[in-house]
Formats: C-alpha cells, structure tokens, sequence
C-alpha cells in the first residue's frame, strides 16, 4: 500500500530489538533474528514498523544513550544487516521507523569524552555545563529534577583532579543533555537525519521531544503541584515543553520533505494537554505523535470519551491525524494495568493483585476501539500475544535506570521488554537457543506465536482479523466519527459504515435485530457481553 500521507491512519508496530527475536546462543535480540521474524508482522497486517535504538551503547538506558548515530550496535548486527533489513521489509510493504534520540548522547560519545578531557574543549558547548551554585560550586546550577528520579545535574572532576563544573541531565547521568543552541548540534543531527533518509527510512520517531529545548538562563523550576518525582509529571517547566523545541521540529521537517516518498516525522512528546500535544503537529512541524492520554486513560467509558474528543478536537485544528497506543517499552503491558482495580500506566511497587482474565478480556475490547477511532494507531510488540506485565522479576535482574533511580520506589520498565515467546514450551520458546536477557515465565508456553497461530480464538488472531478489516473497510482508516446515544458506561460510534460497540459497564448490551457483526472480542449472545466490544455494519 502506498497511498499518499500512509501515515494518517498507519498502524505501526514498535520493536524493541533487544527483545524481538535472536539467534545462535545469544541472549539478546539482533537485526538477523528480526529479518528471519519479519513474516510475523507482515502477516499480522500493519502498515510499518517502528525500530527503538540499535546504535552502538553502553545500554545504561537499553540504547537511548547513543555513542555513533551513523552506526548500528555490533550486538545487533551491521549497517549491511540494516540495509538488507530495510529491503526486505520494503519488499514485505512495511516501511520502517528508525528512532532519534537527539536530546541527549551516552556519556561515552566522543563528544562527551573530549568535553571531559578538556574545560575549553569546544565540544563543552555542545552540551549544557555550567558552574555549581553555593561555596565552591558545590551546589548544582539549578533545582530541576531527572525523568528517572533525583538531581538533574552531575558534577565533573577536572582532569587535574579538582572539583569541575556540573552537566544536565534530563535523565539518567550517563545521558547527558546536548545543547540545541549550538551550532555544531543542529549541523551535526541534520547530516544524521539525512544518512538515514539517505539510506532508505521511511520516517523517524523523535524521542523525547518536549525535553530538547530549555528556558534561557536556566532557571528554577515551580514543582509545587506535581505530585513527588513521579518522572514525566513535570510537564510545564523551563526543562519541559518550552516553545524552542518548534524550532527544532520545523528544521527537521524541511530536510525530511526534502526527500521523495512521502517521509514521517513521529514525536514522543509527553506534555499536559492535547492542545499543546497539537503545537508538536502543526502545519510544518511533525506528522504525528504518540498520544500518551490515551495510553493513560483508565477503563472509563466516560474518561474515554472525554480522552477522545479532546484528542480528535486538538488534532483537527491543526489538521494533523491523531495516533492512539495502548502499550509501549516503557509502560507496564496492558493486560496487566486493564486487569487491576488501578489502571495507571506506572508500575506500583509491590504485588497489586491483578486479574489477568479481565485484563486480557478488556484488551481485546480495547483493540476494537483503539483500531476503530480515526488516526494511526501504534501496537508494541508482544500485545498481539496478549502478554503480561512480568511483575516477578528478580531484583538482580532489572537493568533499567528508573529502578535503582527511583530508589526501590518503582521497579522500573523490564517488566515489559522481557523476550518474547515464539514457540516451543519452554524458555527460550524460539527466542534464541541461549538464555534470554530477561528470563521468561514458563507460563508463556500457552502465549508463543505458534501455539496461537493455530487457535482462532487466540489474542494473535483477533489482532490478525481486526487488522485486516481495517485494511477492508475503508470507513475505519476515514476521519469522521460520530457518537450515538449510549447508556452509562457504553461508547457507541459509528465511523460511516462501520458502528463500533465497546461496553465497559456490567449489563449486556442487547444488539439490535438482525445486526451484522464484522468482528468481536468475546462470543456475542445478540449482545455485547461486559467488557467486550463488537464492530457491527451501519450500513
Ligand atoms: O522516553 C521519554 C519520556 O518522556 C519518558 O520519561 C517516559 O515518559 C517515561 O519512561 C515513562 O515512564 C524516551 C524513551 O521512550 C525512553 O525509553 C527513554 O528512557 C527516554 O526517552 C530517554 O531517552
């Protein structure tokens, strides 16, 4: 399918290539162990694939700490396995995401080293250093906090061993933060946008947008209001959000439009309203962006609704389509969070008890609804298999920065990047013939892509039949969307020939006589069971 603007009402499936798919005895993901599973999401029927890092790093934050943006991490592969990948994707009619983390570098790129080296190296300027507050410097420049927990700033030794100057960073130490005033940066992301469009990608998601510009002068942040470190709940500060950032967004729109083929732009732009989510999408600045309220709204046909219509009427003034996710790498799944009384995104600490039934009955539902609404719409991998958060993992084995960050508060984002279950019935269930990353539940062997391939009543085949009715009926990749009367706790819609019917209430909801149901996520008895969801033709 290559029809004009595809990203629209593209469904993108995002691979943490970590944890897709390996070979040999190795325990994490590679490029080879992807390309060998393309298959699976060709035939799962999305329209692209979004790929987060493979570059080459240290991994303090699993890839979002860049040594070489040009390069690809030998773990993974080489740049001809991403060459062929991009072929043999292209040849399946998926396009291919790259991810672009341009708020910060590791701390091992060499620009960060030569600034270490030296205080008058100029790569100083290409980050943001600045000399501590209080007796000695001793204090950091600021009061801004870290996405991950703690002071945002780190002080430096001097190579003469003396106390040194501090560096920001909006997330974890080893990501410090470059600054976008400097003319080195801007020239230096604009040449590796064009290696990659260069090389034949179809877009790039831009990671962690709002954080990339600051408020001139650095000053103090107001966090009264924000409920304790909670990360991203700082929204509205001189770190987060700050109009710079457009400036950022329009230059990379004009390289990209620069190219033929119809190139996107995604942002992942975490921000406190739908109406500055749509600053991100205006005319000549990004495509499209991930719609984190969506992906935090709780099992509430009413908070849904309103989620919505917020959503629809913010990207409408812009005219920019909206993008709808359910889970992501750095969300707790979401047959977890839809199975528990809480149905926040963070992970709690401790054991909260979860009904995973019910967790996975509502994610079929929501599948129905997430892929009936207009816009585009982003799956992670492995919710096609319905998995779970994996809440067990052992203390030694979490890697993620937010856990030991957060001190012990939250156990961080592993939970949802453990390796994913092929077939077979036991680990590594197909994932490579060494011992994952992450160890997988034994409990997994009735979740792999093979058992379920062959169960029509599976979480993979109602992913595989929704998407390809959505592919079908063309009414459902369209942007009307109308409301019809419901009782409480019941969205009811229909997108011209297409009503979808999603009951979050406890009563049944009778359907009319003589209805033609196109698909549902539960055995329908001339009624839409709670929790279930059903696309019916309206015409
Ligand atoms: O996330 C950016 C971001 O805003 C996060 O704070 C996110 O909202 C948080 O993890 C939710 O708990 C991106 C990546 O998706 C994430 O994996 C990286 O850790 C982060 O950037 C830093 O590069």
């Amino acid at each position: 399918k290559r029809a004009p603007e595809w990203w629209r009402t593209a469904v993108v499936y995002e691979v943490y290539p970590r944890s897709f798919a390996s070979s040999g005895d190795r325990s994490e993901g590679t490029i080879d162990g992807l390309r060998r599973r393309l298959r699976h999401i060709a035939d799962l029927g999305v329209d692209a694939l979004w790929i987060a890092p493979w570059y080459p790093s240290p991994r303090a934050d699993g890839g979002y700490d860049v040594t070489d943006y040009c390069g690809i991490d030998p773990r993974f592969g080489t740049l001809a396995d991403a060459d062929a990948l991009l072929t043999e994707a292209h040849a399946s009619g998926l396009r291919v995401i790259i991810d672009l983390v341009a708020n910060h570098t590791s701390e091992q790129h060499p620009w960060f080293t030569a600034a270490l080296a030296d205080p008058n190296a100029p790569e100083r300027g290409h980050y943001v250093f600045r000399d501590g507050r209080g007796p000695d410097g001793a204090l950091p420049p600021n009061n801004w906090i870290s996405a991950f927990g703690g002071v945002a700033w780190t002080r430096t030794t001097d190579p003469d061993g003396t106390p040194g100057q501090w560096y920001l960073h909006t997330f974890a130490p080893e990501q410090p933060d470059v600054d976008w005033t400097n003319d080195a940066v801007r020239t230096e992301f604009d040449r590796i946008l064009r290696f990659w469009l260069d090389r034949g990608v179809d877009g790039l998601r831009v990671d962690a947008a709002p954080a990339m510009a600051k408020a001139p002068g650095l000053p103090d942040a107001d966090y009264s209001g924000y409920p304790g470190f909670a990360s991203t709940q700082w929204t509205d500060n001189p770190h987060w959000d700050v109009p710079a950032v457009h400036e950022i967004t329009r230059r990379w729109r004009t390289i990209t439009d620069a190219y033929p083929g119809d190139r996107v732009l995604v942002g992942e732009a975490f921000v406190s309203s739908p109406e500055r989510l749509s600053r991100y999408v205006a005319p000549g600045h990004l495509h499209t962006t991930f719609n984190f309220d969506f992906l935090r709204t709780a099992w509430d046909a009413a908070a849904l609704r309103s989620t919505i219509d917020a959503t629809l009427a913010a990207h409408s003034a812009v005219g920019a389509p909206p993008t709808w996710v359910l889970s992501s790498h750095d969300a707790a799944r979401h047959v977890t969070r839809l199975g528990r009384q809480d149905t926040g995104p963070e992970v709690p600490v401790g054991a909260v008890p979860t009904d995973l039934a019910l967790g996975t009955r509502r994610a079929r539902a929501a599948l129905l609804l997430m892929l009936a609404l207009p816009g585009s719409a982003y799956l992670y991998q492995g919710e096609e298999l319905g998995l779970p958060e994996v809440e067990d993992l052992a203390d030694a084995d979490l890697q993620d920065p937010v856990w030991t960050r957060s001190g012990g508060t939250s156990r961080g984002r592993d939970g949802c990047r453990v390796p994913l279950p092929w077939e077979g019935d036991r680990p590594p269930f197909g994932f490579s013939e060494g011992r994952p990353w992450l160890p997988q539940p034994a409990g997994w062997a009735a979740l792999t892509a093979q058992q379920q391939a062959a169960d029509p009543t599976s979480m993979l085949c109602l992913y595989r039949e929704a998407l390809a009715l959505r592919r079908r009926l063309p009414d459902l990749g369209g942007t009307r969307l109308d409301w019809l009367a419901a009782a409480d706790g019941v969205l009811d819609f229909v997108r011209d020939g297409v009503r979808c019917i999603v009951n979050l209430s406890r009563n049944p909801v009778e359907l009319d006589h003589g209805s033609r149901v196109l698909l549902a996520s539960a055995p329908l008895d001339h009624a839409v069971p709670p929790d279930g969801a059903a696309w019916v033709s309206a015409r």
